[in-house]
Formats: C-alpha cells, structure tokens, sequence
C-alpha cells in the first residue's frame, strides 16, 4: 500500500520508467555478447536493468566464462556505449513512455518535488531529447554516484538534494537493483512493469499513467 499524501518528492529511473531505452542498452548488449561469442537471453538481460555499465560487462564476461584485460575490457565499454549512443541518436519526446508526460506534469502542478535517480551516464542527453529535462529539481545520475543500484546511494542523493526526507520520497523503477535500492534507502517504491521481476515493490503497476490520477 502506498500512502500519497505523505510524499513529498518522487524519485524517477529513467530507462524503462519514463523512456524507452531499455531496448536499445538491450540490442547494443546483446550485440557486444554476440561478438564474443555468448548468446545473450532477454532473461540475462532483466538482471542487468538498472546496473552500471561497468558491473553490466563483468557479468557478461562472467556468463560467458570470459577473462579480458583493464583496457580490453574499456573497449567493449566504449564499443557498447558508442554502440548505445548511435541507437538513441534519433531519440525524441515519442520514445516517452505511456504516462511520462502526464504525471510529470502532475507532479509539477501539485507542488510535488522531481528528481531523477538513474545509473545512466547518459542521462541528460536522453532528458534533453525528449523534452522533459526542465521538469527536474535534482538529476542524480551515472556520473554523481560511486555505487551502483541495489546500493541505495543514488537515491539518498536524490533525496539530499531536494532537502526532503527519505521517508516522504517516492521511487519509480523498472528493474529489481532499483526496487531493493529504493528500500535500503528506506523510501516508498513503485515498480513499473512485471511483479515477477519487482520483488518487494510496494505496488506494481504496467506504467505511469496509471499513477497519474493518485497525486
Ligand atoms: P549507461 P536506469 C540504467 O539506467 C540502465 O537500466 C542500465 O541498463 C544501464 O546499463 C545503466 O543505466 C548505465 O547506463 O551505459 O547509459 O551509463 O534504468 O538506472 O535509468
Ligand atoms: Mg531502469
């Protein structure tokens, strides 16, 4: 059960919440396991929803029974990003995922603080080329945290730079690193997607617009 009118703040992820990215880190992924000769599986992929690129490849290269050097290794990072960035090039406000703009602007009529908590270095040239970057009070992303998601880091911060309570802080997340770094992080948390990979989400829903008539 969520309580809406104690939050005072909602803490947005980005790729699966409010775009639609999660494809492309998908295709760019499974393109750089495939050259190393592993057949990357959408169900690998769910482990690595809302994990930093860093850690992403460390399990690819562990499924794939695969040792690389430091800078073998910074090419596949730059080779999948480079790959990444040229799937997003055409990125616009119609990859917004069903009810982004909608609760955005709820949110914003209401009074109620935005932020965005992402993994993502890419973060704010998505939220440039959809359109939505002046809806936030706080962008935490990739770049402002040294710990990934399930570490609750990202949204502490987030939490931090809006001078709200954690407590009255909301969360949206697609990926379950999200979920359990919401709660470590003591926060309410709103899974977007499928029960079976939000565990322990306080609620569950198949996107934003479905929130929108909460606040
Ligand atoms: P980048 P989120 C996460 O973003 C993605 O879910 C994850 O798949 C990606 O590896 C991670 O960002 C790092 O992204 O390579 O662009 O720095 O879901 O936390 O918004
Ligand atoms: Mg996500």
């Amino acid at each position: 059960m969520i309580n809406y009118n104690n939050v005072k703040a909602v803490i947005f992820d980005l790729d699966g919440v409010l775009v639609d990215t999660a494809v492309y880190h998908f295709e760019a992924w499974h393109r750089l396991a495939e050259g190393l000769g592993y057949s990357f599986s959408t169900v690998d992929n769910e482990q690595l929803k809302g994990v930093s690129r860093v850690e992403s490849l460390e399990l690819i290269l562990k499924w794939a029974g695969l040792e690389k050097s430091k800078s073998e290794k910074e090419a596949l990072l730059q080779q999948k990003n480079d790959w990444y960035l040229e799937l997003i090039e055409q990125l616009s406000p119609v990859h917004l995922l069903s009810g982004s703009l909608e609760l955005l602007q709820k949110l914003e009529e209401r009074g109620i603080k935005i932020a965005l908590g992402s993994a993502s270095k890419n973060a704010l040239g998505i939220l440039e080329k959809t359109g939505i970057v002046g809806y936030f009070d706080a962008l935490i992303d990739g770049n402002a945290v040294q710990l990934s998601k399930p570490n609750p880091e990202v949204f502490l911060k987030g939490a931090d730079a809006l001078g709200i309570a954690a407590s009255a802080c909301l969360v949206l997340e697609d990926a379950q690193a999200g979920i359990d770094a919401a709660r470590a992080a003591g926060m309410q948390v709103i899974g977007i997607g499928e029960a079976e990979n939000l565990k322990g989400a306080d609620l569950v829903v198949a996107d934003l617009g479905r929130l929108v008539e909460k606040f």
